[in-house]
């Protein structure tokens, strides 16, 4: 039996890849750390099962690391572990750099003081940001980095000394680089889970209007479940490579938009420009739709979504994983991913809706 330690269970592609290695009948450790709230929803299906573990660490704190390494002696490790929001890592820069780069730096470290770099192999979580810029589309693993906010800069720092440690001691140790990728457990500040949640939320009479920031920017987005099997698949993988993990089509953050409404039964049609586009309910597709009618505007602009540098054009060469790993890009296609989130979206809204109006009716909430 393989032994796992996964960094950053708790997030969207922790809890996937937990699933997918503890099918693969891996032994899976993963580390949390502590909060005063639950923050564990993605993973409470899986803890009491066995062969699934979690141990108190932190990617700041060197030393949890080390003993952590040490104890579980992992023959992989998925570093997931991020401050992975764009916008947030304008406001917190610094605590993103420590994360996000020096966090990498202390994971290999870790493996290298308990002497195990001859025996286990690191995934590093990199990502199509450090493209930024972008040089060239579509963006292969040839295309140079042009990062474009705190967090780019961080991951390229991860990006860099895993292939230093590589060199420079041998290690089994790579990079995915990942386009965005998304479900229903992405996080709900991240514009997709924003949008299919607002939708379902507007489509149930909850809430009136979703306030988004750049809609023309452009995103190869993929479905989560599927990229985590590339990750297992890069660390299988005869020699130590980097890789883009993308689907290899791109859809503009309106396209998203228009495509989670018409799943939650509206029709929008677009006015304006920049600041003043707004979207309008066109046709009303259900009976079941409440609160709304055609002819409100239900999707705003607000510059407080603005970044002061934005990413604007990725577009992901898949080709390389889908030779070498046998990776099929196109799994799960743009038109599905959508419709998956927006169906989980008005269920989680339908039972909130049911429980809201069951307190008022016993009169537990006024
Ligand atoms: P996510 O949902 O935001 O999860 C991030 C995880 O990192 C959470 O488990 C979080 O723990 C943990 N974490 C953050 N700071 C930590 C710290 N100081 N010590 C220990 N754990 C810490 O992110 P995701 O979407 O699953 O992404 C996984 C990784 O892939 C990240 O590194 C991200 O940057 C990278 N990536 C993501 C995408 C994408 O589209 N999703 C694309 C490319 C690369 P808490 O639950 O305690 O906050
Ligand atoms: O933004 C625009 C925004 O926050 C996508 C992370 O997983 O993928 C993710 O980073 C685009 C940007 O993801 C809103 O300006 C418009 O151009 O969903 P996002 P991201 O920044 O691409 C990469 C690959 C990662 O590595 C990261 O960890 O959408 N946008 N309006 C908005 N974005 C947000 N969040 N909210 C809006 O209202």
């Amino acid at each position: 039996m393989k032994t796992a330690l996964i960094t950053g269970v708790t997030g969207q592609d922790g809890s996937y890849l937990a699933e997918f290695l503890l099918d693969k009948g891996y032994d899976v450790h993963g580390i949390i750390r502590r909060s005063s709230v639950d923050y564990r929803e993605r993973i409470a299906h899986l803890e009491g099962t066995p062969h699934f573990h979690l141990h108190y660490a932190d990617m700041g704190d060197s030393m949890s690391l080390v003993k952590l390494v040490g104890k579980v002696q992992p023959d992989e490790i998925y570093n997931l572990a991020a401050q992975s929001h764009v916008q947030v890592s304008f406001d917190a820069p610094e605590f993103t750099a420590d994360v996000d780069a020096v966090g990498v730096l202390r994971v290999l470290e870790a493996v290298r003081t308990n002497h195990l770099e001859k025996t286990c192999r690191i995934y590093q979580a990199s990502t199509s940001e450090l493209y930024g810029k972008v040089e060239e589309v579509p963006q292969s693993e040839t295309t140079p980095f042009h990062p474009y906010s705190p967090y780019a800069v961080a991951k390229l720092y991860g990006y860099w000394i895993i292939k230093e440690y590589r060199e420079a001691y041998d290690m089994f140790c790579c990079s995915g680089i990942l386009f965005n990728h998304e479900s229903e457990r992405r996080g709900e500040t991240f514009v997709t889970r924003k949008i299919t949640l607002a939708a379902a939320r507007i489509a149930h009479g909850m809430q009136k209007c979703l306030y988004l920031g750049n809609l023309d920017s452009l995103r190869d987005w993929g479905y989560a479940k599927d990229y985590v099997e590339c990750m297992w698949l890069i660390l299988q993988h005869e020699t130590p490579e980097d890789f883009v993990i993308a689907t290899g089509v791109q859809h503009t953050v309106r396209e998203f938009a228009t495509l989670a409404f018409h799943h939650a039964g509206i029709e929008l049609r677009w006015e304006g420009k920049g600041v003043d586009e707004k979207g309008i309910v066109e046709k009303i597709l259900s009976d079941k739709i409440q609160g709304i009618k055609e002819g409100d505007v239900v999707v705003q602009v607000s510059p407080d979504f603005y970044r002061p540098t934005d990413v604007v054009n990725l577009l992901g060469d898949p080709g390389k994983a889908k030779r070498e790993l046998g990776w099929n890009p196109q799994t799960t296609s743009f038109e599905q991913l959508v419709e998956l989130m927006v169906r989980h979206d008005m269920q989680k809204v339908t039972r909130e809706h049911f429980n809201a109006a069951e307190y008022l009716e016993k009169g537990i909430v006024k």
